[in-house]
C-alpha cells in the first residue's frame, strides 16, 4: 500500500468526514419496484430487481474518492457488483465503446466502457459495511476511484451502451470529461 501523502492528487486536501454533495434530491428508494436497466448496443439488454442485483458476485474493494473541488476521502470500503459482472451478463457489441450512466433525478455522467471494466470499479449498494444510505447514494451508486467524484454517479438505473459519447451533467457544464485526478484534469 502505498503512503497516504502519494495518494493524495494534487491541490486536494484530505477531509477524514464524508461530506454529501449533490444537486437536486435524492430520490425515494421503492424496494419492490425499483430496478436496473441495461440498455443500448447490447446483445442481452437487462432489467434487474433489487433482490436479482443481490444475488450476483459481490465484491469489496477500498478505494480513495477525490471530489474536484478539493476534498479526498481515504480508505473508503465500497461492496456491490463489479461493473464488468453487469457488462458480461449483458454482453456489449463490439461497436459499444461508452456508457452512458443515468441516475434518478436529473444527473448523468458517461465513460469509455474499457475504463469501467477496470477491477476497482463497482456498483455499489454497500459502504463501509452498512447498506448504502441514500445521501451517499443508495440503493446504487458507481464508484470509479481513478476519476474525479462526479463520474461516481450515485442512484443509478440506467446504463446505457453506446457508440459515441454522451456527456454527463457536469460534463456538459465545462467539467473535464477525462477528469483524472492525478493529472488534475478539473475543467475542460
Ligand atoms: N446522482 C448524482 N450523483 C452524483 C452527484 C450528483 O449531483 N447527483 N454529484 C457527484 C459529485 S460532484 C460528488 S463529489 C459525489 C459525492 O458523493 P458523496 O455525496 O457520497 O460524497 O457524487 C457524485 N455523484
Ligand atoms: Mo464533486
Amino acid at each position: 500500500m502505498r503512503e497516504k501523502l502519494q495518494r493524495i492528487p494534487p491541490n486536494q486536501k484530505v477531509t477524514s468526514e464524508f461530506p454529501v454533495l449533490h444537486i437536486g434530491s435524492p430520490p425515494q428508494f421503492h424496494r419492490k419496484t425499483w430496478h436496473l436497466t441495461v440498455e443500448g448496443l447490447v446483445e442481452n439488454p437487462l432489467k434487474l430487481t433489487y433482490e436479482e442485483l443481490l444475488k450476483l458476485p459481490r465484491i469489496v474493494r477500498v478505494s480513495d474518492f477525490h471530489c474536484v473541488t478539493g476534498w479526498s476521502r481515504l480508505d473508503t470500503k465500497w461492496e456491490g457488483v463489479a461493473f464488468k459482472t453487469i457488462s458480461n451478463m449483458a454482453k456489449p457489441l463490439k461497436k459499444a465503446l461508452y456508457v452512458t450512466i443515468v441516475a434518478e433525478g436529473d444527473y448523468s455522467t458517461s465513460l469509455p466502457l474499457k475504463e469501467l471494466l477496470s477491477p476497482d470499479v463497482l456498483l455499489a449498494y454497500k459502504l463501509d459495511g452498512s447498506p448504502l444510505p441514500t445521501k451517499h447514494g443508495g440503493p446504487l451508486r458507481l464508484v470509479v476511484p481513478k476519476k474525479y467524484a462526479y463520474k461516481s454517479a450515485k442512484w443509478v438505473r440506467i446504463l446505457r451502451f453506446t457508440v459515441q459519447q454522451e456527456l454527463g451533467y457536469w460534463e456538459k457544464r465545462g467539467y473535464s470529461n477525462s477528469a483524472d485526478p492525478w493529472k488534475e484534469e478539473r475543467y475542460e
